[in-house]
Order: structure tokens, then C-alpha cells, then sequence
């Protein structure tokens, strides 16, 4: 039975949010008298859930709280809950999280290494960048490996096309680093192809917009929804920055179906990688090494390299690059993570091969005398 939805009062249906018969299992097994509901916006200690009776406000219950050990056990944008509606039916206890189907971290604020989680339940994540000077293959090689790590399917979203002098080169750039992700280069502006990204939308189906502050997350959201939902802002002329807009992550549902996640930018929404903070402090350093002859310089021994070529000459302070440094090398570990992690998701990604090739091997070695 398909409820009315002509009206503007009407909720969308559980299914409509992403409710799904795993979800229902899992929810049938330890939830006594709760309500299920999804997590649209977390803050603090209060969260703004949307249920099949429509929104409301919840906080977490004193023995979720304290049961967590970590604070991931917390419920962020996207989670999908067990909620206790109280009588007067304005505000719920949230008694429960239910198992998260992906999660996309990010690093916690001023710690190196411990990851904080920020939006769970994505089924697909829009990388979006702008073509107007935001393009850095790095950061979007960072995103992905950070995307695949989530569980989430990447989709690379380059806007701005109207402000780039080539964006099919850019297009190609991409490309070549991930050749199986989608690459969709629109403009917000009118006859953009702002369109071409609703081929992704399904009813029920989560899509976040993730990329640094200013590059039109929120303008496409807009677009896609058909209003002015989202605030927009401008940005910066000196250096093209975004001015952080957005300041908090929020779950939309599109009246034509499919879910999307508003993100604010960047600076706040940090991968969980520490080169992205050096990069931030080392903007003069990163400059120059778009110079250097190998894309991974180090600065260090490397032949052809501009950053030392720059202090060589007296224009980069060597203090500079000493710093520079010391701070690369704090990054490594979570680098060697990084990559052990992209290493994981190849042989996920291959492991049925892998297996198939093991047992005839095995089947060849068992055979000989
Ligand atoms: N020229 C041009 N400007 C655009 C395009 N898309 C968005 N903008 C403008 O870029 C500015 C920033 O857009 P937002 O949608 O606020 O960017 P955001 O990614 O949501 O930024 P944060 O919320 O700060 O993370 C606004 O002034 C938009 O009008 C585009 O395709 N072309
Ligand atoms: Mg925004
Ligand atoms: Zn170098």
C-alpha cells in the first residue's frame, strides 16, 4: 500500500529512508517496544531522527552511553536506531544503534592516529571538487583510498566546468589514477549536466557529498532537489577557498526519492590521514612540489627536486623544510596504513580470483607425490 504524497505533512516510508529486511532482523532481535528511525543530523548530545511518524528530536540513553566503551558506538548521521517514542511523542530515547552496513571516518581533531566516525549506512560517496584551482589529484587520490576504506562506492564529481580552460584534461587525470570510478564533470550553472548525477539516485538509496569548502556540494544539493534547501556561500577571491558554509552534516530526503548527505567542508571534515593537515600548514612547500620530477618527493634525496632547488636559492627557508619534514615523517605511519589499507581493498576486490588460483594450486601440489 503506497501512502499519499501530495502532501507536504506526509513522512516518508521506512523504506523510502533505507530501511531494509536486514535492518528489520537485526532490529526484531533486541528491541523491545523501540521504534526504528534514522539519524538525520547528530549533534552533541542531541539528535534529529526521521521515523515513518515523521521528524523528532532524541538523545541517547544513559546506558547506551555509558555501555560504549568507544566513542564510535555513538550514533552519527545515516545510523539507523532503536528509538523509545515517549508518551507526548516529541522527543525519543535513542536505546540502541543498529549494525552499521558501511561507516566513512575521518581523523579525530588533534590526534594523529585515532579515527573518528561521521557518517555511516553510504551507499555511494560524491567526490566533488571544483575545476577552478581546488583539483589536486593527491587530495583525490587520499579521498579515494579513505572512500574505499568506508565501503561506499566513489563517484568523482568535478564542478565548476564553466571556471576550467580544460575540463576533459582533468577528467583524463582521473581517470588514468582510478579507471573503474565514474567521473561526472558538470557546472551548476544553467545546461550543467547538474542532472547526469540523478542516475545515481534510487528511493532508499544514501549518496554524501564529500570534497573541500567552496567546490558546490551544497549548490548541487539544490539542484538536485529542485529549492533553496541548502545555504550556499561564496569564496574567497584571493586563493578560491570556500568560506565553510555548511556547518554541520545532515541527511535530506529528495521528494523524488534517494537520500543525500550534506557535509561541510574540508578544514572540518579532515581525511583520516595526517598528510591532509601538512598539506593545510605547508601550503608554500606544496606549491613548489608540484614541480619537483616525482609526484611522491620527499625532498630529501631525490633528483630533480624543486623544494631544494628553492632553499638551494635562497627562497624557501631550510628551517622551513626542516619542519616540513619532521611533520611528513609523523605522517608516515598512517601513510603505511593508508596503503596497507588500499592493498586490502585490491585483494578484496580480487579475492575470488586469488582463491580459485589457491585451490588449483593446492590441488596441483596435493597431487604430486
Ligand atoms: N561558477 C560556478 N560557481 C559555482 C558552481 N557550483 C557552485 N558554485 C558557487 O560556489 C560557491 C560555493 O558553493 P557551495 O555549494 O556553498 O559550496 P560547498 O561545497 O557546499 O561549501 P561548504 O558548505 O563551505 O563546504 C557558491 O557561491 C556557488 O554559487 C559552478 O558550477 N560554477
Ligand atoms: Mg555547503
Ligand atoms: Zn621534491
Amino acid at each position: 500500500m503506497t501512502p499519499p504524497v501530495d502532501s507536504a505533512s506526509t513522512s516518508p516510508s521506512l523504506e523510502a529512508l533505507g530501511w531494509n529486511e536486514d535492518l528489520a532482523r537485526h532490529f526484531a532481535a533486541n528491541t523491545d517496544g523501540c521504534r526504528p528511525a534514522r539519524v538525520a543530523v547528530a549533534h552533541n548530545y542531541l539528535f534529529q531522527l526521521l521515523g515513518a511518524s515523521g521528524a523528532l528530536m532524541a538523545e541517547v540513553s544513559g546506558r547506551l552511553r555509558h555501555q560504549t566503551a568507544t566513542q564510535d558506538a555513538m550514533p552519527v548521521v545515516g545510523d539507523w536506531v532503536a528509538a523509545r517514542i515517549h508518551a507526548d511523542e516529541e522527543k525519543a530515547t535513542i536505546e540502541a544503534v543498529l549494525p552499521r552496513r558501511t561507516s566513512f571516518s575521518r581523523k579525530a581533531a588533534g590526534e594523529a592516529t585515532r579515527r573518528q566516525l561521521v557518517a555511516a549506512n553510504i551507499d555511494i560517496i560524491f567526490l566533488v571538487c571544483g575545476l577552478d584551482g581546488d583539483f589536486n589529484l593527491r587530495r583525490i587520490e587520499r579521498y579515494l583510498v579513505a572512500i574505499a576504506d568506508s565501503g561506499a562506492e566513489a563517484v568523482v564529481v568535478l564542478n565548476k566546468a564553466d571556471m576550467s580552460p580544460d575540463p576533459e584534461g582533468a577528467r583524463a587525470e582521473v581517470a588514468a589514477m582510478a579507471p573503474s570510478t565514474p567521473i561526472h564533470i558538470i557546472s551548476c550553472l544553467a545546461d550543467g549536466g547538474v542532472e547526469t548525477l540523478a542516475t545515481h539516485l534510487a528511493p532508499g538509496r544514501t549518496i554524501a557529498l564529500l570534497g573541500s569548502s567552496g567546490v558546490g556540494k551544497s549548490t548541487i544539493i539544490n539542484r538536485l532537489l529542485g529549492t533553496e534547501r541548502q545555504r550556499t556561500g561564496g569564496v574567497r577571491r584571493r586563493d578560491r577557498r570556500g568560506r565553510h558554509t555548511t556547518t554541520q552534516r545532515e541527511l535530506i530526503v529528495l521528494p523524488t526519492g534517494g537520500l543525500l548527505i550534506d557535509t561541510p567542508g574540508m578544514r572540518e571534515l579532515q581525511l583520516w590521514d595526517a598528510e591532509t593537515a601538512t598539506d593545510d600548514a605547508f601550503d608554500d612547500i606544496e606549491a613548489l612540489a608540484t614541480d619537483c620530477r616525482f609526484r611522491d618527493c620527499r625532498h630529501d634525496q631525490e633528483p630533480h627536486c624543486a623544494v631544494r632547488g628553492a632553499v638551494e636559492a635562497g627562497t624557501l627557508a631550510a628551517a622551513r623544510l626542516a619542519s616540513y619534514r619532521t611533520l611528513t615523517r609523523e605522517g608516515d605511519e598512517l601513510r603505511r596504513r593508508r596503503e596497507e589499507l588500499a592493498r586490502q581493498d585490491e585483494q578484496r576486490r580480487t579475492k575470488p580470483a586469488h582463491r580459485a588460483m589457491r585451490a588449483m594450486r593446492h590441488k596441483r601440489l596435493g597431487s604430486e607425490p
